[in-house]
């Protein structure tokens, strides 16, 4: 019997119970394919995907022209590893910074390396261009703040699911509220801030879009005090909130790709989960020159980062964004997604809000936090065919990829206007 022998969907879920780390509480759903907003599982059911594995396949699953990228690649060359060069990172350097309109690039693998680097990033320049006095410097973070899972990233953290008997933990971080523009005005009194690290719309937080001249004011005033701006983009970047990027605000380009003049340049920008569509662990993090250059041969590094299968991915992925314009399409059906939420928010009292931006939206369930009401609507929704899945509690993220059509996200409405309407408590 061989070890990839096919198991029914009981079969894989008690599979990974016994052999694997209990580190997530899945939706009890084994996928075995994908295709575009499409995932199946190992019985054959069909679903729509609302996740996106959160958010990382903007470009839909196992996109072709993504993944001839990666096969065709992966005859040729995989790694190498920075001790040498290689052909396709220097071209995807130059691709990836004029895309985004930075000077440099240092190349990556997941989201907390990429977050990582930036604070690191932005700890040296504090030191070296800013003159902060030795191991003093400060990072300012949000509360309920998502950046990843190492330890110096969950010393950001105000979860206690996340941090509790992780200690101790990397000193020098401030959390301040989000979009609490005075406590940043305040915080920002220390001469020793290096940087803020703010994620564009609170992910993980629920979905949490902050005012409108929040990002640009924050911005403006990290300016005045010489303090980098760091956006995380992980999740939001990649067209997801109807924008290139998120901090591309309100622009009004045609495809919504500009990342020329958006609204709010930050100095540091981190990326990651789609600029490879979900196919390859990729991620980056951008800054001018006068930030990137702090950092010398072997001041940082990583065996995978900038490999050439990344690379190939990488561009693939970008270009695809721009070539099927999956902003304007997530800004077009995010609308249409919200107003149809509104109607049915109206017939039903199961419901209490949508709100996002684009196609990161969220439902607010009308129960208690720590009810399972949220799971047992993503359950009902599972049965008829979609899957999405709770975020703390009484709240249910709605995250396709930005490839579906009009239709598609119609007939996803009516899955969801269906199951609730018809969902008992
Ligand atoms: C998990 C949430 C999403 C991120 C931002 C960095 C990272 C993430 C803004 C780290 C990762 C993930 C990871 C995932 C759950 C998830 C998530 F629910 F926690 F908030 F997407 F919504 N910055 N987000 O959102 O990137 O190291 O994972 O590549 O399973 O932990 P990573």
């Amino acid at each position: 019997m061989s070890v990839l022998e096919n198991k029914g969907s009981n079969e894989a879920i008690a599979l990974e119970e016994k052999y694997g780390a209990q580190n997530y509480h899945p939706l009890p759903v084994v996928l075995s394919k994908g295709e575009g907003v499409y995932v199946w599982d190992v019985e054959g059911k069909k679903y729509y995907d609302f996740l996106s594995a959160y958010s990382a396949v903007n470009q839909g699953h196992c996109h072709p022209k993504i993944v001839n990228a990666l096969k065709s690649q992966a005859e040729r060359l995989t790694l190498t590893s920075r001790a040498f060069y290689n052909d396709m990172l220097g071209k995807y350097e130059k691709y990836v910074t004029d895309y985004f309109g930075f000077d440099k690039v240092l190349p990556m693998n997941t989201g907390a390396e990429a977050v990582e680097t930036a604070i690191k990033l932005a700890r040296k320049w504090g030191y070296e261009k800013k003159g902060i006095e030795a191991n003093k410097a400060k990072i300012i973070v949000c509360q309920n703040n998502f950046h990843g899972r190492t330890i110096t990233i969950i010393s950001a953290s105000n979860d206690p699911v996340a941090t509790e008997n992780f200690g101790p933990f990397t000193p020098g971080i401030v959390s301040i509220r989000y979009n609490d523009i005075q406590a940043l005005e305040e915080a920002l009194e220390d001469g020793n801030v290096a940087a803020f690290l703010v994620e564009p719309i609170q992910g993980e937080a629920g979905v949490f879009v902050p005012d409108g001249n929040y990002l640009s004011e924050a911005l403006h005033l990290c300016k005045s005090k010489n303090v980098l701006f760091i956006a995380d983009e992980v999740q939001t970047g990649i067209a997801r909130t109807g924008r290139l990027l998120a901090t591309c605000g309100n622009c009004s380009c045609p495809d919504r790709s500009c990342s020329g003049s958006p609204e709010v340049k930050p100095d540091i920008l981190i990326l990651g989960k789609a600029i490879s569509g979900g196919v390859f662990p990729v991620s980056a993090v951008l800054a001018n020159n006068d930030i990137m250059e702090v950092i010398r041969p072997g001041n940082h590094g990583s065996t995978f980062g900038g490999n050439p299968l990344a690379c190939a991915v990488a561009i693939a992925a970008l270009e695809v964004v721009k070539e099927e314009k999956l902003a304007e399409n997530a800004d077009r059906l995010g609308e249409l997604f919200r107003s149809e939420m509104e109607k049915l928010i109206a017939q039903t009292d199961l419901v209490l809000k949508v709100r996002g931006k684009g196609l990161l939206n969220a439902i607010l369930i009308n129960d208690t936090e720590d009810s399972s009401t949220a799971w047992d609507i993503c359950m009902a929704l599972k049965e008829n065919g979609l899957l999405a899945k709770p975020t703390h509690g009484n709240i249910i993220r709605f995250a396709p990829p930005l490839v579906m059509t009009k239709e598609q996200l119609l007939d996803c409405v009516s899955i969801i206007s269906k199951t609730l309407r018809e969902f008992k408590k």
